[in-house]
């Protein structure tokens, strides 16, 4: 096994992520009328390390669902996709655990596949490396720190290259339609034609299960909320006290979405050394922090044909929670 990553510099891409643009969004979202914070800012150390225990949470069945999918359909998958070598490119990859399970079996079919793990998460990267390193599988891993739409613009020099992309975990329904709509669209501009993408969807299902799903009986999701406030008392020195903030997630019949806040519990105000500004919160008033899209079927077959892709096979776990939805670049322009 071949493992190793690249950083993506300012000179590889010159809108890499950076702690200002941390400082910058929060100064932008606590500014609003209705404060809101992108959940991209949840993950740092701890936040990785939170989300990681929610996916073995007993009421987060998301993760289980795909690990089921991928043991039950993985040679149809396989068998679904016409070529033999491919570089997997893995978006958002975490400690490419679930990726690892598609990966084995792709080896041991005969497919001569590259991994290219894409994480904005050096520490998350270097967790994936040292996970691989201790179990290693005989594949060679070319990770990239980066934001997925950054690395994407990296990936798109090499021309001519065969791509399964993997956008596993509902990583999608965290946009809103329309935003995920814009970044397929970007995908599938610097994928080649036969190229692939196995994506996956939590679909909509009994509503005392979602809400189940987002508020654990151990409150590990309200801490994974909290650790936003956390993360901008360390990093940014604002001095924010959690325990005046109550985290709500609950689905949103009319949007389709698990939609989640952190509300204050009452009236008073939160300095921030980075940009050195006040910021007042009202008694009850929320900070909206995550946005989790369910979709159906039909959403899904909707989203594939406004992006330029066709369906090649769509696979659900036996209760059908979850879809991953295996997609190939169809021929036209881009
Ligand atoms: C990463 N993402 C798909 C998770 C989700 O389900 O929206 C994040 C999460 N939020 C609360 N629990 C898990």
């Amino acid at each position: 096994m071949k493992a190793g990553y690249k950083i993506l510099s300012p000179q590889d891409i010159k809108t890499r992520g950076t702690d200002h643009d941390f400082a910058s969004d929060i100064l932008i979202g606590l500014s609003r009328d209705k404060k809101s914070i992108p959940c991209r800012h949840i993950y740092d150390k701890e936040g990785d390390e939170l989300f990681r225990r929610i996916t073995e949470l007993p009421e987060y069945y998301l993760t289980r669902c795909e690990y089921d999918i991928f043991q039950q359909h993985k040679d149809n998958i396989v068998k679904s996709m016409d070529k033999d070598r491919f570089n997997v490119i893995e978006l958002g990859a975490g400690d490419g655990k679930k990726a690892k399970v598609l990966l084995k079996h792709f080896l041991d079919t005969g497919m001569d596949v590259t991994y290219i793990p894409i994480d904005i998460s050096e520490a998350a990267m270097k967790n994936l490396i040292n996970k691989f390193t201790k179990d290693p599988i005989d594949i060679t891993i070319e990770g990239i720190v980066a934001e997925y739409s950054e690395g994407l613009k990296w990936l798109s020099r090499a021309e001519g290259e065969r791509n399964l992309v993997l956008f596993l975990g509902s990583n999608i329904g965290n946009a809103h339609e329309n935003e995920a709509r814009a970044f397929l669209h970007k995908l599938r501009g610097v994928l080649n034609p036969g190229d692939y993408l196995l994506i996956g969807f939590d679909l909509k299902k009994d509503i005392d299960t979602l809400n189940k799903a987002y508020n654990d009986s151990e409150n590990i999701t309200a801490q994974f909320h909290l650790n936003l406030l956390r993360r901008i008392n360390r990093e940014l020195g604002g001095n924010f006290n959690p325990d005046q903030f109550k985290y709500y997630g609950r689905y949103n019949v009319l949007t389709g979405a698990i939609e989640s806040y952190l509300v204050s519990l009452k009236d008073h105000i939160v300095y921030i050394n980075t940009p050195n500004r006040s910021f007042s919160f009202k008694k009850w008033e929320p900070i909206h922090t995550e946005y989790s899209l369910k979709y159906t079927d039909s959403d899904i077959k909707k989203l594939a044909e406004e992006t330029g892709f066709e369906i090649t096979s769509n696979y659900t776990d036996s209760r059908k929670y979850f879809q991953d939805s295996l997609w190939r670049v169809n021929n036209g322009t881009k």
